[in-house]
């Protein structure tokens, strides 16, 4: 059984998990330690053997001989396998050494760099032949409430024959958060058949029967023969068997000495257990391999047009969804299909519809990134969008045609799932964005020739509103008394970074972009350029009107505004909503450093990085003398300026199998499948100044994990502080200013995927590669679009027919 069952125990709904590590979990992740995490899972090898992990290490245990060919765990147990007198085998994950164990296995003190599994056989055993008694180990993984114990019955006497009282009682000796394990031993009759389940008892005594069906389990006979091939924890002589809850079935009976509430294993979505999903899906998901398919679609239509709105109270050009802005929020449940047709009035733009954070998984053609995956749509053509929310959380989408979103093509995504703590009252989105009077296409271009800071943004918007010197208002969001509320953040600026903080008030952070954390608490919230944060606010404080406060940090160099120190909105208690709050700030330190302390929920292991597997990507600031006598100013990885050909996007190149990719497409080729990459993106000095600014880093068709960052030069021997075990995981991190930022990801998404900086003036510069990650299964895991000729025809003819702009710009 893999993790995806709710696995929370409320006092009235016991579920209980297999201790079987995920399948797949050690081979994906060799190369990396799985002490301690792993440590007494039950562990199922390509052969079909089983066999515990166990932490500790050997110091004086007889190495018959070592291997270096294995490189992970369940290899290593497959090579001891082959290995005569071979009954236990550690593997070293730091050099990947496996080491054969003889027969006499020897004393061991603990090192976690050291994963173990032991196989008891006839030699260390008692002895081949018939047991009359077996040892068997009952491992359970179940998360329990404070005051919760775990006991064991079945259908023997030695399990008390249902009876929970005169069962086992199961111990949790190392419980923790990420190993809630229960287990005890229990010497069985050999060779019988045996029921048995799991039932919760928590502290007034109240017992929760596992759901059905019973498990069962066929007590092996002869000790030798029939327990040779189970890796076991080395503890006991007694040969023991272990047995997860992949056990065989038969039948399903309903538990009938249930003292109070029914058993049950349907765990449901609601304010005290928003762990849980439905169907079996619930926070403890991998999301990367597995999702509820709802067969439900939501559709949207979106027209693009060119209004005038006054958002703050002035009135200004915007390029707007449905008239409004921001544009309408794409709500969903985790699972569905998301449909988006988008039609293009505006007489004078293409544009491109990029679903920022969504994975795209085998579903390249939906990116909506013009030039690498599609042909900007043209004015007067329409073309419908198709995804699934594999994923769930908070999100924005936004047109990646140039910089037009910076003039309102932007709106918000809030995909329905789970959450890692629980709320009463969902707030909805609260997006933040700098606002500029005159449209950001025109800045743009100017920041693109001028030898001067960035333009200064004039104010800005939370939730699409704010005040100025022409009127505006503040936006009110309402609180309950009492109540859990949560809140979306999300930053959709062109060029502002903010902190974010509640007057009075912390805020529970229980996601980072799209990946649910482990809930903490926090005054003030940094939210880089296209970062997301889910946040908890708990209304307990006295009922009043307070301020929002999204300051932009430009003490710390991260974006400057002309109205900074009074962008702010209302939260009301009900009955508070007209009154002008007076509340005081909470005093913080500006930055513009990402949060730290995001740990995922579900966790996550890299393999470790070892020298010379991180690729180098350097950031500079190039300014150019044109031949008019004006400067260009490009922003450069690698000495190169991205710069995309519209009307020849790389799918293209991927399609007719051409490679002649020209220099500035900063393509990356990632040509092996299932393999980890590891980047480290370096701030240098630019020409003929240094320009030296932090920047918000986004990968487009992944999650990527942040190992680490720095202020200073990356060498080589950084890569070993780095952090492998569960790094923050997230799809935009911050690269410090002159520093440098740490990165791996998985290639498991065949696609052409852009990474950028969400600088809008410095992706217009050309801060930006292309992944061209599996270009031969492109192909083969997705469609190229039906509609993706006929856009790319429609947009030659408009673009050759002498439209009112060019291309000015990288194009992205
Ligand atoms: C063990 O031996 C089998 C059969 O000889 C072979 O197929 C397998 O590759 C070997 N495994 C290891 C890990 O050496
Ligand atoms: C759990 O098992 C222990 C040990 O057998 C027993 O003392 C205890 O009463 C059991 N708890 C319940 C609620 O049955
Ligand atoms: C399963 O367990 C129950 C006790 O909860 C027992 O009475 C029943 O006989 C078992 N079911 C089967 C099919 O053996
Ligand atoms: C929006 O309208 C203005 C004023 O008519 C025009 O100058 C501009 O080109 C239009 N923009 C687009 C994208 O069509
Ligand atoms: C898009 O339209 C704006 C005016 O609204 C203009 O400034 C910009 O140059 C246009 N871009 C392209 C590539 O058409
Ligand atoms: C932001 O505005 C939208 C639309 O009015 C609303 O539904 C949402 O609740 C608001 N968000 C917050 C956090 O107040
Ligand atoms: C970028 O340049 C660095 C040296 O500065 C080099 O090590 C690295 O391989 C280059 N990256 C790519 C993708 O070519
Ligand atoms: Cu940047």
């Amino acid at each position: 059984m893999h993790p995806s069952q709710c696995l929370r125990v409320s006092a009235f709904a016991a579920t209980v998990l297999a201790s079987a590590i995920p399948q797949g979990a050690l081979e994906e992740r060799a190369g990396t330690p799985i002490c301690p995490t792993y440590a007494n899972k039950v562990y199922t090898d390509s052969n079909n053997v089983q066999y515990t992990v166990y932490c500790p290490g050997f110091t004086n245990g007889p190495t018959i001989a070592t291997t270096n060919s294995a490189t992970n765990l369940a290899e290593c147990m497959q090579a001891c396998d082959n290995q005569s007198g071979c009954v236990a085998a550690n593997f070293h994950t730091g050099v990947n050494q496996c080491s054969f164990i003889g027969p006499t296995v020897g004393s061991y003190v603990y090192d976690s760099s050291f994963n173990y599994a032991v196989k008891v056989s006839a030699t260390s055993g008692s002895g081949s032949g018939t047991c009359s008694s077996v040892a068997v180990t009952f491992n359970e993984l179940v998360t329990t409430t404070w005051g919760q114990s775990v006991n064991l019955t079945g259908s023997i006497s030695q399990l008390g024959n249902w009876s929970p009282g005169l069962g086992v009682a199961l111990s949790a000796n190392q419980y923790s958060n990420s190993n809630p394990l229960w287990s005890a031993t229990v010497n069985l009759p050999a060779g019988t058949t045996v029921q048995y389940k799991y039932v919760t008892v928590a502290g007034d005594g109240t017992i929760n029967w596992e759901a059905d069906p019973n498990h069962s389990f066929v007590v092996p006979s002869a000790c030798s023969t029939t327990i040779s091939d189970t890796w076991q924890q080395l503890s006991t002589a007694t040969p023991s068997a272990t047995k997860s809850l992949s056990s065989i079935v038969s039948g399903t009976i309903t538990a009938s000495t249930t003292s109070s509430a029914a058993p049950t294993s349907t765990c449901t979505n609601s304010p005290s257990s928003r762990n849980c999903w439905s169907g079996g899906f619930s926070v403890e998901t991998d999301f990367d391999t597995n999702w509820p398919n709802t067969g439900r679609t939501v559709s949207y239509n979106f027209d693009i047009t060119n209004v005038t709105l006054a958002p703050d109270g002035f009135t200004r050009p915007v390029l707007a969804i449905n008239g409004q802005y921001p544009g309408p929020t794409i709500e969903a449940n985790w699972g569905d299909m998301i449909s988006v047709t988008v039609n293009n009035k505006l007489q004078n733009n293409g544009t491109s519809i990029h679903w920022h954070g969504i994975r795209q998984y085998h579903n390249n053609g939906q990116d909506g990134v013009p030039g690498v995956t599609e042909c900007p749509l043209a004015p007067g053509q329409s073309k419908t969008y198709t995804f699934q929310a594999t994923q769930y959380g908070s999100s924005w989408y936004h047109s990646h045609f140039s910089c037009q979103y910076g003039d309102g093509v932007v709106g918000q995504i809030m995909i329905h799932g789970p959450a890692t703590a629980n709320y009463d009252i969902e707030l909805g989105p609260l997006p933040l964005t700098d606002w500029y009077y005159q449209t950001v296409n025109y800045h743009a271009s100017l920041a693109e020739h001028q030898n001067a800071l960035p333009p200064e943004a004039d104010n800005a918007l939370i939730n699409g509103s704010m005040t100025s010197n022409s009127g505006g208002k503040y936006a009110l969001t309402p609180l309950t008394q009492g109540k859990k509320h949560r809140v979306r953040l999300m930053n959709t600026a062109v060029d502002n970074h903010f902190v974010v903080s509640l007057d009075g008030h912390q805020m529970q952070v229980i996601a980072s972009d799209f990946v649910p954390v482990e809930p903490f608490m926090v005054d003030t919230l940094f939210i880089g350029i296209g970062q997301r944060y889910d946040v908890i606010i708990t209304a307990d404080q006295s009922p009043g009107a307070y301020w929002f406060r999204a300051d932009i940090q430009d003490k710390a160099g991260c974006g400057s505004n002309f109205n900074n120190g009074n962008i702010r909105s209302v939260f009301a208690y009900v009955g508070h909503e007209t009154e002008n709050p007076i509340s005081t700030a909470h005093s913080y330190t500006q930055t513009c450093n990402d949060q730290s302390g995001l740990v995922p929920h579900w966790n996550s292991y890299v393999p470790i990085g070892k020298t010379g597997t991180f690729t180098e990507l350097t950031t500079s600031q190039l300014q150019q003398n044109e031949n008019d006598g004006s400067i260009t100013v490009y922003w450069q990885i690698n000495g190169s300026a991205l710069s995309i050909d519209w009307d020849k996007p790389t799918l293209e190149y991927v399609r007719t199998g051409s490679s002649g990719f020209p220099s500035d497409s900063n393509l990356i080729q990632l040509p092996n499948a299932n393999v980890w990459t590891y980047w480290v993106i370096q701030e240098v000095a630019g020409n003929p100044y240094n320009v030296a600014v932090p920047h918000p880093i986004h990968l487009h068709g992944h999650d990527f994990y942040v190992l680490g960052t720095g202020t200073t030069t990356w060498t080589a021997a950084d890569a070993n502080s780095l952090n492998y075990n569960n790094p923050t995981r997230r799809d935009v991190a911050m690269l410090p200013t002159n520093g440098w930022l740490a990165l791996a990801f998985q290639t498991d998404n065949p696609g052409a995927w852009l990474m950028h900086c969400h600088i809008a003036w410095h992706a217009d510069e050309g801060l930006a590669v292309q992944f061209l990650e599996s270009a031969s299964q492109i192909q083969n895991v997705g469609n190229i679009p039906s509609d993706f000729d006929s856009q790319c025809n429609a947009w030659e003819s408009y673009y050759s027919n002498n439209p009112a702009y060019l291309q000015h710009d990288s194009g992205i």
